[in-house]
């Protein structure tokens, strides 16, 4: 909404790739990433980035995670879930920075905010296969995803495994809103290439995933 404006500026650039999935492009300018990393460097100082683990396997992923939020997303040997503390420190996890939260009703509109903000961080080999987001109790609610960092290629499949998939680069402020026919579409990464963005000092990827 226009009261919004100043404080996340987000561009007017939309795509829809998908029915329900719109990539908003270059949303956020150079200022909001460096203010929203200064806000992650805060959250990971209080719940640091961690190695989830595989259920049943206890392969370990290549992206390492936190949270903050209400809930967290979390990973391990007994499967997927989401939990009110870290699975290493057993600590709640940290609020929310406000400027996601306006972003959140910036760009989705949705009457409730945010319980969970995923924070995926991708070294140079990190990839995360194709998946579904379906561990969320509300399918109507939108997912809302911040890329910052490296660029990345966003593989983003149909409603069954099988089915075709589409690729797409992800660039450090892009803003990705997914929901209604494609909220339980398959979709996954499959790699970041070093170099490409200088926000990172020592280079890498964040992906933020806001979700209900
Ligand atoms: C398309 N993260 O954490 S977010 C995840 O860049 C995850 O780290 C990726 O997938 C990342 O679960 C991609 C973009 C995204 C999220 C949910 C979706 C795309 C989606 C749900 C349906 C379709
Ligand atoms: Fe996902």
């Amino acid at each position: 909404s226009e009261h919004q404006a100043a404080k996340v500026p987000i561009s007017s650039q939309k795509l829809e790739i998908a029915s329900g999935v719109t990539l908003l492009s270059c949303a956020l300018d150079t200022a909001s990433q460096t203010t929203l990393l200064g806000e992650i460097r805060k959250i990971s100082s209080k719940a640091p980035l961690y190695t989830p683990t595989m259920p049943r396997t206890g392969k370990p992923w290549t992206v390492r995670m936190t949270n903050c939020g209400p809930l967290g997303w979390v990973s391990d040997r007994s499967g997927y879930r989401y939990q009110p503390d870290h699975p290493e420190t057993g600590d709640p996890w940290p609020a929310i920075p406000q400027m996601l939260l306006d972003l959140w009703d910036e760009a989705t509109g949705y009457p409730a905010p945010p319980e969970c903000c995923l924070v995926n961080f991708y070294a140079d080999k990190a990839r995360m296969g194709l998946h579904r987001d379906e561990d969320e109790q509300a399918l109507d609610a939108p997912v809302l995803s911040i890329s910052l960092g490296d660029t990345a290629t966003f593989r983003l499949g149909g409603l069954e495994r099988k089915g075709k998939t589409q690729s797409f680069k992800l660039h450090s402020g892009d803003v990705l809103l997914i929901g209604g026919d494609n909220r339980l579409a398959y979709h996954g990464i499959d790699r970041v290439f070093p170099n490409t963005s200088t926000l990172l000092k020592d280079g890498g990827r964040i992906n933020l995933t806001l979700r209900r």
